[in-house]
């Protein structure tokens, strides 16, 4: 998308902006904006979507259309020619936050859109970038740490209130694993720590290999597993009463409790 701002133009007295598209093809299309967002970023890599009429683009300020199918409730998100299918607003809410998101660093950093890619149409627990993947199996922090980091991923990193509900609703809707004891398990672990001896780990696309790195993280000092300072980011905790660390210095692991409203974070050992 390019703009050029015609400053004498006798009908417009303040100038007028005439905005083009130039497609990946080398078209190039005189565009008209139109929806709630006037200024739509001039990024290369942009997706969009709109209505072609003799030879012009009336576009839409949302770079994606969606549909919804009446029989299943569903709804269908057409997006730079990839379709996606999912269950509710909570995971299109979490797709537009990681569309705008895309949006906007590029903006920040002035280079082209890189967006999450779409891999599978039927579920947001797809992307290329981002694969959620539930695992029923009751066991310790660290063994999910390792079972994650052995297929190449890492327990999840809950970055905003839309990935959380979209986390939240995965475990809800999963089939629960119980304990020894038979008894139905309601927590989640997820990927943070107090703990010194804990390590996060970082993934390099390009050889499709996880290597373990430090994360510093010390009792009391609450880190994600790529570094990041739980305190500095999204948090759950419960009520403010949780992570309980002066009572339990031994808990050191984050895990959702789905079975609570908000599924609140709480830290168990
Ligand atoms: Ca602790
Ligand atoms: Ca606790």
């Amino acid at each position: 998308m390019s703009a050029i701002h015609v400053c004498f133009d006798s009908k417009h007295p303040k100038g007028l902006i005439e905005r083009f598209v130039n497609l990946q093809d080398g078209r190039k299309i005189k565009t008209y904006v139109y929806g709630e967002r006037k200024n739509i970023l001039a990024r290369k890599g942009i997706a969009f979507w709109g209505i072609s009429l003799n030879g012009e683009l009336a576009m839409s300020d949302k770079s994606y259309q969606v549909k919804r199918n009446h029989g299943s409730g569903k709804l269908t998100i057409v997006h730079g020619g990839n379709q996606l299918t999912v269950d509710d607003n909570t995971a299109f809410k979490l797709f537009d936050l990681e569309v705008k998101q895309s949006e906007q660093k590029a903006k920040l950093q002035r280079t082209r859109v890189s967006y999450p890619v779409i891999a599978a149409s039927s579920s947001l627990s797809d992307y290329y970038d981002k694969k959620y993947d539930l695992i029923n199996t009751p066991m310790t922090w660290a063994e999910a740490n390792r079972t994650a980091f052995n297929k190449n991923g890492r327990l999840v990193i809950i970055g905003s209130v839309q990935e959380q509900n979209f986390i939240h609703k995965l475990f809800k809707t999963a089939s629960r694993g119980t304990t020894t004891d038979g008894t139905s398990v309601t927590y989640g672990w997820i990927g943070a720590t107090d703990n010194e001896d804990q390590n996060g780990s970082t993934y390099n696309q390009d050889t499709n290999i996880s290597t373990e790195m430090e994360i510093n993280a010390t009792e009391g000092d609450w880190k994600w597993l790529n570094g990041a300072d739980v305190n500095e980011t999204y948090s759950n905790w419960l009520n403010l009463t949780e992570p309980n660390n002066t009572a339990y210095p031994d808990q050191d692991y984050a895990a959702m409790d789905w079975s609570d409203t908000n599924g609140s974070w709480l830290d168990l050992k």
